[in-house]
């Protein structure tokens, strides 16, 4: 019998491991933290040997393949092992993928992603399609795959996911945008994180789709390094594509094959340019899956974007409230300050990930009145913006950081959680950090 060994046992790893004992393999799980309970129970009902508080060598090193959660890095030691002994070192995504007939939309990039697969989940399922949701987002897709059956997946794929990606290939592909994100993992070069996101072409045939940001510069320069066979299907809105998407005169219009979509943007209930990327996306991903026009249109109309993104938390005195607490980059934050019509306290900090603030600084300027720095260190942040923004407060937790956001803020502004950072230094997680920010408002009193 085959062994496989799971490293961390959150979301993905517990899911990993339910698969590998579905399919036989001689499966152990091992955490380097604390399991939660949740996981364990799973564990101990599928009676799948696991340990936590630390890596056990003996257990690990005797591995014939490994599947590593997304959020290790290269550099624990533990992985540096098994790179050093030449186990192989796989995602999830690949792990699951061995396991599935089904057709894939893959969905990545440094923003959107969240969006267009809940979108393009959402158009597939209200279309009667036997599809699920999975990835990076929700429920892992190995669990999906050892307990359901389905005929398509709609995945959100991070970068982390993709690196551990060899013979895994995605159906329809496709990527938002590449802007500099979790450089901390990539050496701090931004060649290796672009390098980890052009990996969901990875394999493509003819029979394929790749869907992608024409208007994204980063993406353009990569196109001409890879043999493309598959079908290409850009979307932009500043040229006319054939084959793809674009905007002309406020109504965007989106061809694949022989089958054209078009819709005005003022019927989408999302706003804004992020959005109509999205949108545009996730329209060509269901229609590339043979989504019925009409169906997809009543979605397109009805959709009302995601938790966590852009999400309007409440108003008190006159101050609205919103939660943006997926915004976990530099660019996600850049899209928040460009939609913001009215003047911002912007709620920012958290674990930096090699942040460059530079693209914010003209949107600081002009509409952000107080920057609340809420981390356990604020120095980059408050350094990086003074000067920019008059009044900048220092705070290190969220009921801190919303007291001085509060006071801050008088009648018609908005007060934005919108970090630019990872969670993981005051909160679980970037859920987490937004379910809370969301309660505080509702606790004063927000509606
Ligand atoms: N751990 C070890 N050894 C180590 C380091 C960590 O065992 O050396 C353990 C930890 O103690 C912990 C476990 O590994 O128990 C956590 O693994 P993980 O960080 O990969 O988290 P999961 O709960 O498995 O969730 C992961 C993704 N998390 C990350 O990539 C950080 C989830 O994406 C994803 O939904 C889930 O797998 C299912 O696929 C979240 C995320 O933050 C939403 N993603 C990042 C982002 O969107 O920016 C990429």
């Amino acid at each position: 019998m085959s062994r496989l060994v799971v490293l961390g046992g959150g979301e993905s790893g517990y899911g990993s491991a339910i698969l590998a004992k579905a399919k036989g393999f001689d499966v152990f799980l091992s955490d380097s933290g604390r399991i939660a309970d949740k996981y364990k129970i799973k564990l101990e009902e599928w009676k799948i040997p696991f340990e936590e508080g630390g890596h056990t060598e003996t257990l690990i090193l005797n591995a014939d393949e490994v599947v590593k959660s997304p959020g290790i890095p290269e550099k624990a030691p533990i992985v540096k092992q098994l790179r050093a002994c030449g186990i192989p070192i796989i995602s999830e995504i690949e792990f699951a993928g061995r396991y599935t007939h089904a057709r894939t939309i893959c969905i990545t990039g440094s923003n959107g992603k969240t969006t267009t697969t809940t979108l393009a989940y959402r158009i597939l399922k209200d279309a009667g399609f036997n599809v699920a949701l999975g990835g990076n987002i929700g429920e892992s897709f190995a669990y999906s795959v050892a307990t359901g059956l389905y005929d398509w997946y709609v995945l959100e794929l991070s970068s982390f996911q993709l690196d551990g990606m060899y013979d895994f290939r995605a159906d329809v592909g496709v990527l938002m945008n590449i802007t500099p994100d979790h450089l901390d993992r990539y050496e701090y070069k931004m060649q290796n994180y672009v390098d980890s996101k052009m990996r969901i072409i990875r394999n493509q045939t003819e029979d394929d789709c790749f869907i992608y940001c024409g208007d994204d510069p980063v993406i353009g320069g990569e196109l001409g390094k890879y043999a493309m066979p598959m079908h290409r299907l850009p979307f932009s809105v500043k040229e006319e594509q054939q084959q793809g998407a674009y905007l002309k005169e406020d109504t965007f219009y989106a061809t694949v094959g022989d089958r054209v979509f078009s819709m005005p943007v003022s019927e989408l209930r999302i706003k804004g340019i992020h959005n109509l990327y999205d949108a545009m996306a996730a329209t060509m991903a269901a229609m590339a899956a043979g989504v019925e026009l009409e169906s997809m249109r009543q979605t397109l109309r009805s959709f009302a974007g995601v938790e966590h993104r852009l999400e309007p938390a409440g108003v008190i005195d006159g101050v609205e409230y919103i939660n943006d607490s997926k915004a976990t980059n530099v660019d996600s934050v850049w899209y928040a300050l460009e939609s913001m019509t009215k003047p911002v306290v912007w709620i920012a900090g958290g674990t930096d990930k090699g942040n460059d603030y530079g693209p914010l600084m003209d949107f600081a300027r002009q509409k952000v009145k107080a920057l609340v720095c809420m981390g356990v260190d604020n120095a980059k942040l408050k350094e990086s913006f003074k000067g920019a923004i008059p009044v900048i407060y220092d705070t290190n937790s969220l009921h801190d950081a919303l007291t001085a956001a509060r006071a801050a803020a008088t009648t018609g502004d908005v007060v934005l959680l919108s970090p630019a950072c990872a969670s993981f230094d005051l909160f679980k997680n970037y859920e987490d950090r937004g379910e809370q920010f969301k309660a505080w408002v509702k606790k004063q009193g927000g509606k």
